[in-house]
Parts: C-alpha cells; sequence; structure tokens
C-alpha cells in the first residue's frame, strides 16, 4: 500500500476507530473493509488467510479463509500464573494451534474468525492483558531481559520498562470503545496525542532493555535499546542506542539491516523523557513517503546520528553523557535450572520456534496449564516468555521447584535436556500458513532442518556446537535472522538466502553466503565449513566469529568495541 494511503487512513481515523465497528458488524464476509484492515493492527490484531487453502477455495469460488491474528501487549513478557491459564483458556475457546510465544515476549493467537474477534479481546482484557499497540506505526511491545539469574536491578529495569511501555501508549479510547463496550464520550472527539499526533509514527517502533552480560533481547536490533549498566545491585543508568532493525526487501539495497548506534549514557531518571525524545524526534524526522524507508534507522542514515543526538538533547532537556563500553556474552537464553540471589529457582524451558500447542513434541499446552495450575495452588511463581521464544517458570521455592520439576517430566517438556546447543538456540519466524508476506517455510521446516545441521556437526564430531541458527521466511526477518550465526532467510518455497558469520552476543551482523539455494545446496555449503571448523578452531571460538577469522565471509563489523566477558 502507498504510504499516504496508510498516512490518511490514520489521519482520518478518528483517532483510530475509522469503520471498524460496522466493519466487524458486516455479516457478508469474513474480512474487514480495507482502510480497517490498517486500524485494526493499532489494537493488536492482523487480518489474515490461511495460505494452505488459498488454491483450493478459489478454485471453489470461495473468498480465502479469512481469520485474524491477536497479538498481546506483555511487557518483558511478564504473566502471573492466573493471566496464562485464561489466555490458555483464550486459545482453546477462540484460535487455532494453540498459543505462540513471539520474539517480542507476546502471546499471539491465531486462526480466530471475525465474528469471535470481539469475545477473543474482551478474552483477553478480562485477564487484565490489553493488546493496544501491538501492532501498528506505533511503540511496540518493550522487550525486556527475561533471563532470571540477576537481581533486584532486573526488577528495576523491568519496572522501568513496564512504565514506559505505559507511556508510550496511544491516548485513544477507541480501543475500549470497539472491543470492551465504553461508551463514547459526548461529542465524539478523539482523545489528543501529545506524543504521537494524529498521524502516529511513520512506522513501526521498537524499544528493548538489555542487562548485561545477556543480550537475550537482541537490543542492537531495536529501534531505541537500553542497555542498564548495575554497581552490584544498583541500577546507575543505562547506555542508550538508537537505529537498530532487521527489515530489508531482496535486491533493494536502499533497505538493509542495521544494527543501533549508541547515542549516549543517562540515568535511570532521564528515561521517560529521553525515550519521549526519540519517539517525537522519529515521528517529526521520519520518513512519511516512503513507508520502506521510514524506521528510524534510515532517520539516522539520513540525518546523521550527531544531529539526532542534538535534535533528542533540546527536546529533552538532557545532555547526553559519552556511552560507556559493553560487555555481553551471548544473546541466547540460559536453559534449566537456576537459583537468584533470594534462593528461589528459575526454570527455562525450551519451546520450538514458541509454539506452545499439543503434539508429539509433547504435551506443551496442558502441561503448562497443570504448570500454572499447580503455581496458583501455591500461590508463588510467574511465567515469563523470552525474546528467543521460550519460556521461565520464575520465582519458585524448593518445595516448587520439586513439583514443577515433577510437572514438567511428567509433560514431556524438558527438551531443554535432551536437545543439542543448536537446537535450544534457533529461532524461527511464523511464516507460512498464516503470514501473508512469507515467501518460504519457517516454523514449520525448523526442526527437520535443525536436525539435518545437527547431522552434519554429528559427523564433524562436534555435535555440542552451539551455533545460533535462524530462519525467517521472507527478509522482514522477525526471527532477527542478520544476526544468525547461521540464517536462512527465505526467497521462494524451499528457497532461502543462507547468511553466515553473525557473532553469538547480537553485535555483528552476518552477510550473504549462497543466494536463492535449496535445502541440498544448503548442506552442501554448510558441511565443509563445519568439517574445517571441527579441525581448525581456536579453543572456545565460536562458528561465526570462526567463519569470519578464516575469511569465508566479511560482515561489517559491529557499531562499538565491546568489551569483551
Ligand atoms: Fe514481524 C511483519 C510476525 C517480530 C520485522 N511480523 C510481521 C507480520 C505481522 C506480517 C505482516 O505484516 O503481514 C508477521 C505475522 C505473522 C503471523 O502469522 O503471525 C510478523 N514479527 C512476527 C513475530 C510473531 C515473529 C515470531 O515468530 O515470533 C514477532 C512478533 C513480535 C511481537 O510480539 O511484537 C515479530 N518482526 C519481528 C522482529 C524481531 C523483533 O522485533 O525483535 C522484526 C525485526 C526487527 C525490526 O522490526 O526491524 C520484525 N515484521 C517485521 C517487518 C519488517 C519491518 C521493516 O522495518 O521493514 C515486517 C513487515 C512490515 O512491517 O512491513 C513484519
Ligand atoms: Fe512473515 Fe517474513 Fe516475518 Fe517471517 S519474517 S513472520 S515470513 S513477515
Amino acid at each position: 500500500m502507498a504510504t499516504h494511503s496508510v498516512e490518511d487512513i490514520k489521519r482520518q481515523s478518528a483517532g483510530l476507530r475509522g469503520t471498524l465497528e460496522s466493519s466487524l458488524a458486516d455479516p457478508i464476509t469474513g474480512a474487514l473493509r480495507e482502510d480497517d484492515q490498517i486500524l485494526i493492527k493499532y489494537h493488536g490484531s492482523y487480518q489474515q488467510d490461511d495460505r494452505d487453502l488459498r488454491e483450493e477455495r478459489r478454485v471453489a469460488k470461495l473468498e480465502p479463509a479469512y481469520s485474524f491474528m491477536i497479538r498481546t501487549r506483555t511487557p518483558g513478557g511478564v504473566l502471573t500464573p492466573t493471566q496464562w491459564l485464561k489466555l490458555d483458556g483464550v486459545a482453546n475457546d477462540f484460535a487455532e494451534r494453540g498459543l505462540r510465544i513471539t520474539t517480542r515476549q507476546a502471546v499471539q493467537f491465531h486462526g480466530v474468525i471475525k465474528r469471535e474477534l470481539k469475545a477473543t479481546m474482551k478474552a483477553i482484557n478480562a485477564a487484565l492483558i490489553d493488546t493496544l499497540a501491538a501492532c501498528g506505526d506505533v511503540n511496540r511491545n518493550v522487550a525486556v531481559a527475561a533471563n532470571p539469574q540477576v537481581s533486584a536491578a532486573h526488577a528495576t529495569v523491568y519496572a522501568q520498562a513496564a512504565a514506559l511501555s505505559e507511556h508510550l501508549l496511544p491516548n485513544t479510547r477507541a480501543y475500549y470503545e470497539i472491543w470492551l463496550d465504553e461508551e463514547r464520550v459526548a461529542g465524539g472527539d478523539p482523545a489528543a496525542e501529545p506524543i504521537y499526533g494524529s498521524t502516529y509514527l511513520p512506522r513501526k517502533f521498537k524499544i528493548g532493555f538489555a542487562i548485561p552480560p545477556t543480550n537475550d533481547v537482541d537490543v542492537f536490533a531495536q529501534d531505541l535499546g537500553f542497555v542498564a549498566h548495575l554497581d552490584g545491585d544498583v541500577l546507575t543508568g543505562y547506555t542508550v542506542l538508537v537505529g537498530g532493525g532487521m527489515g530489508s526487501t531482496h535486491g533493494d539495497a536502499e533497505t538493509y539491516p542495521r544494527l543501533a548506534d549508541p547515542l549516549g549514557f543517562i540515568t535511570p531518571e532521564q528515561l521517560i523523557p529521553v525515550a519521549t525524545a526519540v519517539v517525537t524526534a522519529q515521528r517529526d524526522l521520519g520518513n512519511r513517503t516512503v513507508r520502506k524507508h521510514a524506521r528510524l534507522k534510515y532517520t539516522i542514515d539520513r540525518v546523521g546520528l550527531d544531529a539526532f543526538r542534538t535534535e533528542v538533547e533540546q527536546r529533552s532537556g538532557v545532555t547526553l553523557a559519552p556511552p560507556k563500553p559493553l560487555s555481553f556474552e551471548h544473546n541466547g537464553d540460559r536453559f534449566g535450572w537456576v537459583e537468584g540471589e533470594d534462593g528461589r529457582a528459575h526454570l527455562t524451558l525450551r519451546i520450538t520456534a514458541g509454539r506452545v500447542q499439543d503434539g508429539d513434541a509433547g504435551l506443551w499446552q496442558t502441561g503448562l496449564r497443570a504448570v500454572a495450575q499447580a503455581l496458583l495452588e501455591a500461590g508463588e511463581g510467574e511465567f515469563r516468555l523470552t525474546p528467543n521464544q521460550n519460556l521461565v517458570i520464575a520465582g519458585l521455592s524448593p518445595a516448587g521447584r520439586a513439583s514443577v520439576d515433577a510437572l514438567v517430566t511428567t509433560y514431556g517438556l524438558d527438551q531443554f535436556r535432551r536437545a543439542k546447543p543448536l537446537a535450544l538456540n534457533a529461532l524461527a519466524c511464523v511464516a507460512l500458513p498464516t503470514c501473508a508476506l512469507a515467501m518460504a517455510e519457517a516454523e514449520r521446516y525448523l526442526p527437520a532442518f535443525v536436525d539435518r545441521v545437527q547431522a552434519l556437526l554429528d559427523r564433524h564430531g562436534v555435535n555440542e556446537a552451539d551455533i545460533h541458527l535462524r530462519i525467517s521466511g521472507c527478509p522482514n526477518g522477525c526471527s532477527r535472522p542478520f544476526l544468525g550465526e547461521i540464517a536462512l532467510v527465505g526467497k521462494a518455497p524451499g528457497r532461502y538466502n543462507l547468511m553466515l558469520g553473525a557473532d553469538h552476543r547480537g553485535a555483528r551482523l552476518n552477510a550473504l553466503y549462497r543466494e536463492n539455494v535449496d535445502e541440498a545446496q544448503i548442506l552442501a555449503a554448510l558441511e565443509p565449513l563445519i568439517a574445517a571448523y571441527a579441525a581448525d578452531r581456536r579453543a572456545d571460538e565460536r562458528f561465526g566469529d570462526f567463519l569470519v577469522r578464516s575469511g569465508v565471509v566479511a560482515p561489517k563489523p559491529g557499531p562499538i568495541p565491546l568489551v569483551l566477558a
């Protein structure tokens, strides 16, 4: 869709209302009117159709099998057991394929039909979770380090991130009127949007908070990243990063993945004014003519980092201190049990591609329901979704730990004990059958592809190699594939670009190694590299680093020198 029309739709939407209510009430079609398809994104939902059924329905002269994806706004992916149980109920009552944990710590439901959309939204809100601004040209779900090994400072960072998420919500009451039957104020004027204005942002906007040494949120892939600096248990401030993003278009060199640059250092008190200044600067400076060039990363490349910093300082009244060195060990999750400083135990479970559904790979939905029920009865613990599509059962006493451990074994949720590092850290976006933009499989292909690469690792005696592998069904990059040591980026059914050589800390982009290749060609390309890695790697050298050192690929260096842990 041309940019001007999206801009017009936003401007004329009366605070994101559009004609959504009459579109929803129209019994003739399972779809919404075109403009409303844009507006519903700001309410956290996408109209989709089942691409597996497209051809069959076309031949039968039926309209496509329309349904809706709904995405929660769950900053930091934190959910109480009660909330999990309610979301589990939503999946059973209204959705297909269970629950889906996303790469930004949200839950997605797929396959909700139009006439049940409102009831589904109500059921989600009954869990005290909303979906407002989970999609659309606004600030999206705020990602926060989920890994539980740290301390009181973790809670402080999470609280700040959740407050920022609230602060950046649109003011419009449209969401509450349309989905929750709130009465419209007399006169019906849309609420003022001091942060967004009437056309919201030029494009989606993403914020992430990392707590070193873990970079599980892939902070360099965020429009706006905050890296926490701790002095013992005390949060002293954040290094602010701007201009990260993954999305690109095949064959269009003017679109590209980009790592965020350091803008400066701020104290915790300066967080909200500085974040607001970055958002409003992007609101006013971002490209509103060409949507493909509208993300903050392009704004920064156009105006320059120094000019952008000056803009942020003027708007916020904060003078940014120089950024501090950063130290990350990896951008994955830590699986299994860890104990926090307060003696509470946390268990990180591996969930392949974030899909929580009963199947051959485990009774995931039933099992997690039993775990949530047990936490509820014991009055302790919570769930935390990770930005790597996994799940942490957090905050357990020794007794709670024993009971959760038993449930996890009973329901086959202990994949983290059996799987090799390659499988544990692999990511895949949703792609087919629901994603309208998918060019190739991702989530459904991940297990088979991981098995084949693992077979190569086994054959060359490096079966425990911890290589970060990521698959995306297209170059939009929803599994952050350009930060994978090995990545497949979909080109066409069964064909991918093979990207190699990112680091394992999320601080170096990979580079194209083979274009438009099928599985046999991918495996043939990987085998000699894995053999060389097995023979020639240095102690503790990671696969991506090895490929760069040995000149196989030459990716651009990362944004700043990191102090290595
Ligand atoms: Fe994404 C569009 C799924 C994280 C970059 N993304 C989509 C849509 C909505 C397709 C569409 O526009 O029609 C996908 C829905 C598929 C489906 O059927 O569910 C979709 N994105 C996802 C999720 C569910 C992938 C997953 O497997 O977990 C993630 C939901 C995150 C959330 O909870 O908010 C998801 N998307 C990401 C990320 C990773 C991140 O944010 O850390 C990226 C790369 C970072 C970035 O934004 O640059 C990402 N998604 C995109 C883009 C490319 C944006 C760009 O700048 O060009 C699109 C396409 C677009 O916006 O036009 C897109
Ligand atoms: Fe869809 Fe492409 Fe995102 Fe995968 S990367 S979910 S195929 S938009």
